[in-house]
């Protein structure tokens, strides 16, 4: 983290614990506005802070916040600070963190129900201690339980799978209000992160105050954290919160850019239009005149604002993909990268029929994945170990490929592979032996029991399958459940590395349950050669869907079409699958 991080950390931290013990609001405000002043702020802390006045000639900080900035970087420490944390129960401020209550609230918990941490406050919810104090009706009380259930429950985030569709509604909502010009998904939705800590949406229009009080009524909104002007903030039915804002048409590119991010990534576009003389911030890139006071306020005319396109350029850098915003070393690109996009896949690898556990016959997922555009479908039902997964024995599985040989020469528009997913077993061996798997058109081999091996055990496990002469692809390679189940360790640069020798793709499995390979391990799959497969491992019609979460994770890892195996059109799909088994 950098100075100016770390240090307006430590005044958010100083503004709440005042505000904790009761301190007047005039310092709370002080500690408050100092921490937004330093996160803000362009020049080095450090850098400046030996030359004498220079802290204190900064809007918002006044002589004593300046010299405890002095304080920290001389002995890292505050006094002040560190009296104030002494006073406070070390588990209180975590309560803090509880969306939806404030210090105020906080404050009174602690005087006056004894709440000094989150296992207090649960208890003290439970007891009904609770009730008597201010403003705590039973309404407010039930907020409150739902908020430490939801952080409970998921660590405070949601899947990215489940934030889309709730996103992708409320922007069409937004889009039916008066007046309305654009609405735009930002924050870590936008960049495609596998979760989701809450949701960012930016908006235009003519008329701000429809778009507010849309927003707030809208279905899926369980209650309002806060409504203003410009900004609405509400939790939804899922515990999920949702930040609306709403901003003028001219700098909407700033604000989209600032409001995408990552934090990180905007750090860095900072401090490069430092370096060329400018300032950047939510309202444009502005010329960068002295003085410190908001250029948009002083009526200073941004050298641009209203795209991020126009914005990026004049940065000297081509227009960044949101899924690359993530200070991952994207600054160096000289070119826009042209990422896999969801109507590039002409293909899907990994399908489940009735035969195992998929809800569709064969004739029916053919038809399905023909009505949107797929030229080849692999049916790969589950092999005989996965017996909760209903595997198919020797003999169904000889059936079986007759019966997607039939539909196969049937159906027209599309092309079936008759496949398996055939289980990774613990010790590297697969489920069925070679005679059988080289009967097999395609075949994806994948790990699904015992997934909490030692790191060399998965790596040797991986290793042998991704060498195996008769495999495919290797499936979710790690078998993690998001939030559920971390899955297998194994040194994943040495399995890609093997993969790439071998001619083995690595799928991404796109069901956002999984999303596995990860996007750091698609990046390192790429820069060791490999080729993906982005697959979504569909069991019923409606996880064609979840492609776009797939192929997000894999934009994210930098992945472009020509790396992709479901980019390939029908040709080259089949002549890199016979390249694969020359001997078969
Ligand atoms: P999340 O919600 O935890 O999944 O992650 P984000 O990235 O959506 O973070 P969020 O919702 O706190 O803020 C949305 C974006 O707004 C964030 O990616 C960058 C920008 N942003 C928010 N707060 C700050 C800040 O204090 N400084 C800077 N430079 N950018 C910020
Ligand atoms: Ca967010
Ligand atoms: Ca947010
Ligand atoms: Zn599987």
């Amino acid at each position: 983290m950098s100075t100016n991080a770390t240090i307006a950390g430590l005044f958010e931290e100083l503004a709440a614990l005042l505000e904790l013990t009761g301190a007047n609001g005039f310092k709370v405000n002080a500690a408050a506005k100092v921490a937004r002043v330093v996160e803000d702020l362009d020049a080095d802390l450090a850098s400046i802070a030996d030359e004498p006045g220079a802290l204190e000639a900064i809007d918002g900080i006044g002589s004593g916040s300046a010299a405890r900035i002095r304080e920290w970087l001389k002995n890292g420490t505050i006094k002040d600070l560190e009296k104030l944390r002494s006073e406070v129960p070390p588990g209180l401020p975590a309560v803090l963190q509880v969306p939806g209550l404030g210090p105020k609230t906080v404050r009174a918990m602690w005087q006056d129900a004894g709440v000094v941490d989150l296992a207090s406050l649960k208890e003290k919810i439970g007891d009904g201690s609770l009730l008597g104090l201010p403003r705590m009706g039973e309404k407010t009380i039930a907020k409150i339980r739902e908020s430490l259930d939801f952080m409970e429950k998921s660590g405070g985030r949601v899947r990215l799978g489940e934030a889309a569709p709730i996103a992708l509604a409320l922007r069409q909502w937004l889009l039916a209000t008066d007046g309305v010009e654009r609405v735009e998904i930002a924050g870590s939705l936008r960049r495609g992160r596998e979760t989701i800590g809450d949701m960012d949406l930016l908006a235009c229009g003519s008329n701000p105050a429809a778009l507010i009080e849309a927003f707030r009524t809208h279905p899926e909104v369980k209650s309002v954290l806060l409504a203003g002007d410009t900004k609405c903030s509400v939790r939804l039915s899922t515990g999920m919160q949702a930040d609306l804002r709403v901003v003028d048409a001219s700098c909407f590119g700033a604000a989209w850019l600032y409001f995408t991010g990552s934090k990180e990534h905007n750090v860095r576009l900072r401090e490069r239009a430092i370096a060329k003389k400018l300032r950047l911030n939510e309202y444009g890139l502005f010329p960068d005149d002295g003085d410190p006071a908001p250029p948009q306020n002083r009526g200073v005319a941004p050298v641009a604002a209203k795209t991020e396109e126009e914005i990026y350029e004049a940065l000297g850098l081509p227009w960044i993909p949101p899924e690359l915003r993530e200070d991952h070393g994207e600054l160096a690109l000289k070119t826009t990268p042209r990422l896999v996009e969801v109507k590039d896949i002409c293909s899907e690898l990994h399908a489940h029929t009735k035969a195992s556990d998929g809800q569709m016959t064969i004739e029916a997922i053919a038809k399905e994945a023909r009505d949107r555009g797929f030229h080849t479908l692999a049916i790969t039902d589950h092999s005989k170990s996965s017996v909760q997964a209903n595997g198919l024995s020797i003999e169904r599985l000889r059936r079986h490929i007759d019966a997607v040989r039939e539909a196969d020469a049937r159906i027209d528009g599309i092309r079936l592979y008759a496949g398996s997913e055939v289980d990774i077993l613990a010790d590297g061996r697969l489920d069925y032996d070679d005679e059988l798997l080289a009967e097999l058109d395609w075949v994806v081999a994948s790990p699904h029991v015992a997934l909490r091996q030692e790191p060399k055990v998965a790596t040797e496990r991986l290793l042998a399958a991704v060498r195996h002469p008769l495999v495919h692809v290797l499936g979710h390679p790690t078998g993690r459940l998001i939030g559920s189940r971390p899955g297998l360790e194994p040194d994943m640069e040495a399995v890609a590395r093997a993969a790439a020798e071998c001619g083995t793709a690595l799928e991404v499995n796109a069901n956002h349950h999984r999303l596995d390979l990860r996007d750091r391990h698609v990046r390192l799959a790429l820069e060791v050669g490999c080729m993906i497969a982005i697959d979504c491992d569909v069991h019923a019609p409606e996880q064609f869907d979840e492609l776009a979460f797939g192929v997000m994770t894999a934009r994210r890892g930098g992945l472009t079409p020509d790396r992709c195996l479901n980019c390939l059109d029908a040709a080259a799909l089949e002549q890199w699958r016979k390249a694969k088994r020359p001997a078969t």
